[in-house]
């Protein structure tokens, strides 16, 4: 629909939540813009996670768009975490509600983005050609795949089928023999659903993961009301809290509390579920001690849900401070190992070897599986960046200027690369945050400098280099004061190998983050080259 002739103001890059959002957003404000992207519709992540068990694990009424206050209050979640179609539907939802579906090119990739001239040329995998003044990309923070490394990929005879790209069309599970590789939120929440079919179902962990329940539920009609009625609440947290949603600390560090007041406290939350859990004492996210306090209490639950002893011992968490990877929220999972049927391979004491035609094999033996699940993450924050073959200022290439990790300034813009802004992009909080406050706080900004461009008639804005450098001390400095740094987590790439290791997020809470980029912004775009 749009070629070379046709120069858009602006193109955006994914239709998840960041790119509708950001797309209304623009053709509100009367911007010629247009939407590309790789499905066939819209919702991002949650139209490309669609495995068994898939559910957010940020509460439904906090993980809504709160831009919108008429969608807010219509809008009826059913359950306490909303499970990946009603998520879906809420997305298509709000593109339906807002005509957003022509200005989206789907079933189209973006393979190239070159700044020439002033403007940005756009390849796509189906030959369109695009030039836009301005480019949003909303590639998502966990939308680039990761398979791991292990030799026999293709000696493989079996179904093999991933978490992150789940088929749409059912999937016949009963009566085969399933492997799972991977038990991070997304192995730790197929794991279950996966067991209810399988005739046999193999789980084959690296790393045991701290998880929490979720204790999902429907929500009552009373509590749908008080969500609609807690609305400008919710916007005040949004602005004011370090996650973008209250959560339900004590204000207490561990370290200072009574032993039984600690246990009264935890078992309360833990006898809700959800992630609040963490937040409980305000130390353990820095104090290695404070941190054991929480992670033993983690590692009890683990012992009381297993019956057999060297699986709970194999599904103990050891070695890493609790919330360095991401805390996982399920659903049965650890009774599912309870299950005659299904059984936990220790990747740890029993490595891969490779994989056979009928098979894994692990040091230990083989084991025959007819359907092998990979949930093996993400080559998280960059990797869909990287893939967009980006070449800004002087032909320079994104994969070779962030070779040593990802440079950014505030994780929306880049010095080299003008006119482009990163939604959610290394630099930002991201997955520290609950990922749509931060989505609707950074397409609103960049909205707001899309604006400020137009009256003043700028033709480039683009990132300083000394600018982006003081972020990324700033991020270091930051990342330094917890324990993140101390665990080999996708934060850090550490998951992916040849990835430099650079934590990425902004550890310094999404409160935080907003009052810097408010002040960039009220500042005449402090840090920004324009002309
Ligand atoms: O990916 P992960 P994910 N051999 O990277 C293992 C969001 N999300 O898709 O820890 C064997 O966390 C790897 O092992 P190890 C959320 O932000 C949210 O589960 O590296 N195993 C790990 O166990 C989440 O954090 C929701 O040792 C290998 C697993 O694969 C993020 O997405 C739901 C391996 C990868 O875990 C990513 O979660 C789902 C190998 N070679 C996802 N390579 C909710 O909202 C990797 N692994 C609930």
């Amino acid at each position: 629909m749009c070629n070379l002739d046709a120069v858009l103001d602006i193109a955006v890059i994914g239709a998840g939540f960041a790119g509708l959002h950001m797309l209304d957003q623009l053709r509100r404000y009367e911007f010629s813009c247009h939407a590309y992207e790789s499905a066939i519709g819209v919702g991002g992540t949650w139209f490309w996670n669609r495995y068994p068990g898939a559910r957010c694990d940020v509460e439904s009424v906090d993980y809504a768009y709160l831009h919108d206050p008429e969608l807010h209050e219509t809008w009826q979640w059913s359950e306490r975490f909303a499970a990946q179609p009603e998520i879906l539907r809420y997305a298509e939802h709000f593109a339906d509600r807002r005509g957003l579906l022509p200005h989206i090119t789907f079933g189209t990739t973006v393979t190239g983005a070159a700044f020439e001239d002033g403007a940005w040329n756009l390849t796509t995998d189906t030959g369109e050609r695009v030039r836009a003044r301005f480019v949003v990309t909303a590639v998502g923070c966990m939308s680039a795949a990761h398979t791991p490394p292990i030799p026999g990929w293709e000696r493989f005879g079996g179904t093999v089928l991933r978490t992150s790209r789940w088929p749409a069309e059912p999937v016949e599970l009963a009566g085969r023999r399933v492997g799972v590789i991977g038990t991070g939120s997304s192995g730790i929440q197929v794991v279950p659903e996966l067991a209810k079919e399988a005739a046999e179902l193999v789980v084959f962990q690296r790393t045991a993961n701290f998880s929490v329940p979720a204790r999902n539920r429907p929500l009552t009609q009373q509590e749908r009301n008080a969500a609609v009625a807690r609305y400008e609440q919710q916007v005040h947290d949004a602005r004011t809290t370090r996650f973008g949603h209250a959560v339900i600390g004590t204000g207490k560090a561990a370290l200072e509390t009574d032993p039984a007041e600690r246990a009264v406290e935890l078992d309360a939350r833990w006898a809700r579920g959800g992630t609040h859990i963490v937040a409980t004492f305000t130390d353990t996210g820095r104090d290695l001690r404070a941190n054991a306090v929480l992670a033993d209490y983690f590692r009890d639950r683990v012992r009381e849900q297993v019956h057999d002893p060297a699986t709970a011992r194999a599904l103990t968490p050891t070695g890493y401070p609790i919330g360095t990877k991401r805390l996982c929220v399920d659903d049965g999972y650890y009774e599912t190992f309870n299950l005659p049927h299904v059984r936990l391979v220790d990747l740890r004491a029993d490595p891969i070897q490779e994989l056979t035609r009928t098979g894994v094999r692990t040091i230990g033996g083989d084991h025959e599986l007819d359907v092998l699940v990979l949930a093996t993450g993400f080559d998280a924050f960059t990797g869909a960046l990287t893939r967009l073959g980006i070449t800004g200022r002087d032909g320079r290439a994104l994969t070779e200027v962030w070779r040593d990790g990802p440079r950014s300034y505030l994780g929306l813009a880049m010095a080299g690369f003008p006119n482009l802004f990163t939604l959610t992009g290394p630099g930002s909080t991201m997955v520290l945050s609950n990922v749509l406050r931060a989505i609707e706080h950074h397409v609103e900004w960049v909205r707001d400098l899309l604006v400020h461009a137009r009256e003043h008639e700028l033709t480039e804005v683009e990132a300083l280099e000394p600018f982006q450098d003081e972020w990324a001390a700033r991020l270091a400095e930051l990342a330094s004061g917890t324990l993140y740094p101390r665990t080999d987590s996708y934060y850090l790439g550490a998951n992916i190998e040849g990835k430099a290791r650079v934590f990425a997020p902004f550890a310094g809470g999404l409160d935080a983050y907003r009052r810097i980029c408010d002040a960039v912004a009220a500042e005449d775009y402090r840090g920004f080259r324009t002309a």
